[in-house]
């Protein structure tokens, strides 16, 4: 998708701060962090929501979360945990329309979210 930013980051057009990449998935820093750790995941395929997943991404969101576990470890955060959140629309507060998880972590975080 032309316009889309999380596809311009995948196509190395705009900089991100990128912490896991490999042929199908990206993990980068959020802009806007809410927390001390907060990185998005993305698949590199342009999906807009879920529900445009189809059932051949099923194998691709599956490796998409063993990638957030990897870098969780990495980071040191299997004691403290993380939270993994994914805004699906305008009313579920997604604002880029190109399927993202965030993952959040380093504060105490308050359930349920606002
Ligand atoms: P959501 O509301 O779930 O669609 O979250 C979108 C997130 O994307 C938001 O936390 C800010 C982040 N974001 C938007 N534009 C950029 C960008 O150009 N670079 C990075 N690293 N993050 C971005």
């Amino acid at each position: 998708m032309e316009d889309c930013v999380f596809c311009r980051i995948v196509r190395k057009e705009i900089p991100a701060a990128i912490v896991y990449e490999d042929e199908e998935i990206l993990g980068f820093k959020d802009i806007n962090p809410v927390a001390p750790i907060h990185l998005l995941f993305i698949p590199k395929k342009h999906i807009a929501t879920f529900f445009d997943l189809t059932p051949e991404d099923e194998a691709l969101i599956g490796r998409l979360h063993r990638a957030v576990v990897q870098v969780a470890r990495e980071m040191k955060l299997e004691e403290q945990g993380f939270r993994l959140v994914a805004n699906c629309q305008r009313g579920g507060g997604q604002l880029i329309f190109h399927l993202h998880y965030h993952l959040i972590a380093g504060r105490p975080l308050n359930w349920p979210p606002g």
